[in-house]
């Protein structure tokens, strides 16, 4: 529950309510690491079917990997970035590719 907080303008007395302090989860960065054998098209449509991402985004977040090592491929709570991470592996191992995935805190 939120305090109101007393305000003195002159002689006049005004209450402020503060806003509601709603606790956010905290947040973490998933992200792709590069490698020299995952072919681009398979993270293109992996990260549009995980992330649901248009391929136009997708493409972007392959690239940005594929020219600085890693890149987010989205932010989210705890559970649903661990979720996303194991996707990612199961879908990379089932295929047969080297493809890695972690996350960070945001
Ligand atoms: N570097 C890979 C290639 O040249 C493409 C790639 C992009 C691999 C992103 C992994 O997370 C990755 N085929």
């Amino acid at each position: 529950m939120s305090n109101p907080t007393e305000i003195h303008r002159g002689d006049e007395l005004a209450i402020k309510e503060e806003s509601p302090k709603v606790a956010q989860p905290p947040l973490f960065r998933v992200i792709l690491l590069n490698d020299d054998f995952t072919p681009m098209d398979f993270v293109v449509e992996l990260v549009q079917r995980i992330f649901s991402k248009s391929h136009d985004q997708a493409v972007k977040v392959m690239l940005e990997v594929h020219e600085k090592g890693v890149g987010t491929c989205g932010i989210y709570p705890h559970e649903i970035a661990e979720m996303k991470v194991r996707q990612v592996l199961n879908v990379a191992r089932e295929n047969e590719h080297p493809l890695q995935s972690t996350l960070e805190p945001e």
